[in-house]
């Protein structure tokens, strides 16, 4: 199967438009969102996912404790239904926030029932308004223009993220996201997709690295998920800086490590990438700016100018998921049948 005819690439390129329409309706969306949580200030906000909406659910835990000053955590979906003890500790006022695309993968599911059943109050966030997670919770966002057919999680994961963002900036008082990303995610694939395609052809990669701090450390974990999931390539995460605590020995000229540049650290996180480099290693690099990063030698860089920093982690994570279309064709895999994969997990 060649990329373009599979349905997975044609919803990953539908981005740009799926975007904008969730944008256009993200204030009508999350408004009984945002007055819930005005209205009821929580002490602790518990964002729970499986998979890639676990991953969701870790960015967007650094999200709300920054942007909302409110203690915010992730957790998988069956540590609630196994290990609940650790996490319902105390006498803090907890709002459990569940993430899943489908709203029927079983742990999830289960989850909300058991949250529901011990008093606490269940939102949710779903591509489908019809599903057991919306008919659970409390109250749900659901975003159906950005369901998608396609097995492995691409345009659901973006326009969840878009739309809790969105939330979490308006309870702050400061609305950034606006049809700006959509200019620049367009810009970013015209550019962009063909030198991902040569850096993937003229290189045997056979481990494929994500590197992301704060915010961006959910995104790098989805990037890695995205490279198991679609190309059945050895694919890590790590935070920036405990990549040299050990892992950097696995560095070669057959490893990429990509890094989603953090604001905070750029220049250390930088310096790492170079390092890298200086062991062979093929090195992206994912940077919010314009400066002239030539110093640090990397075999791509991409930069987005005027957009914050989990902006531009979204828009390199749709360059992934693009790396991740051309490395299967490379493979001669199904793109729309990744192996021992079902859409949905029901147990
Ligand atoms: C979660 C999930 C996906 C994965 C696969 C199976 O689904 O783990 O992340 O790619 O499709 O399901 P959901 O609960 O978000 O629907």
């Amino acid at each position: 199967m060649t990329v373009s005819e599979s349905i997975t690439y044609k919803e990953i390129k539908s981005q740009p438009k799926v975007w904008k329409k969730v944008i256009d309706q993200c204030p009508d969306k999350i408004e009984s969102f945002v007055n819930h949580l005005k209205q009821e200030n929580y002490d602790e906000i518990i964002f729970v996912g499986c998979g890639t909406s676990y991953y969701l659910a870790q960015s967007l835990a650094f999200i709300y404790s920054e942007k909302l000053k409110v203690r915010a955590f992730a957790v998988p979906a069956s540590e609630i239904l196994f290990h609940d003890n650790a996490y319902l500790l105390g006498t803090a006022k907890k709002l459990f926030h569940l993430i899943s695309r489908s709203g029927d993968t079983s742990e999830i599911v289960s989850a909300a029932k058991k949250l529901k059943a011990k008093n606490y109050t269940v939102s949710a966030v779903t591509c489908r308004s019809a599903s057991s997670l919306a008919e659970a919770a409390d109250l749900t966002i659901a975003i159906n223009e950005a369901d998608e057919e396609s097995v492995v999680m691409t345009r659901s994961f973006t326009s969840m993220f878009i739309t809790m963002v969105y939330a979490a900036e308006q309870l702050a008082g400061a609305v950034t996201i606006d049809k700006q990303i959509v200019e620049a995610v367009s810009n970013i694939i015209d550019v962009y997709e063909e030198r991902v395609m040569k850096l993937i052809n003229n290189n045997t990669i056979e481990t494929f690295v994500f590197l992301g701090s704060g915010s961006l450390y959910g995104v790098a974990n989805e990037a890695m998920l995205k490279m198991k999931e679609m190309t059945i390539s050895n694919s890590e995460v790590f935070h920036p800086f405990e990549y040299r605590h050990g892992p950097m020995s696995l560095v070669s000229e057959k490893v990429l490590v990509t890094l989603f540049t953090s604001i905070d650290a750029s220049q250390e996180e930088l310096q790492l990438l170079k390092e890298m480099k200086g062991l062979n290693g093929k090195t992206l690099v994912i940077k919010s700016g314009d400066k002239d990063l030539s110093d640090f030698n990397t075999d791509l860089t991409v930069q987005v100018n005027g957009l914050t920093n989990e902006q531009v982690g979204l828009i390199g994570l749709v360059l992934v998921q693009l790396m991740g279309c051309y490395i299967a064709e490379h493979k001669g895999l199904n793109l729309d049948k990744p192996r021992n994969l079902t859409q949905v997990v029901k147990l």
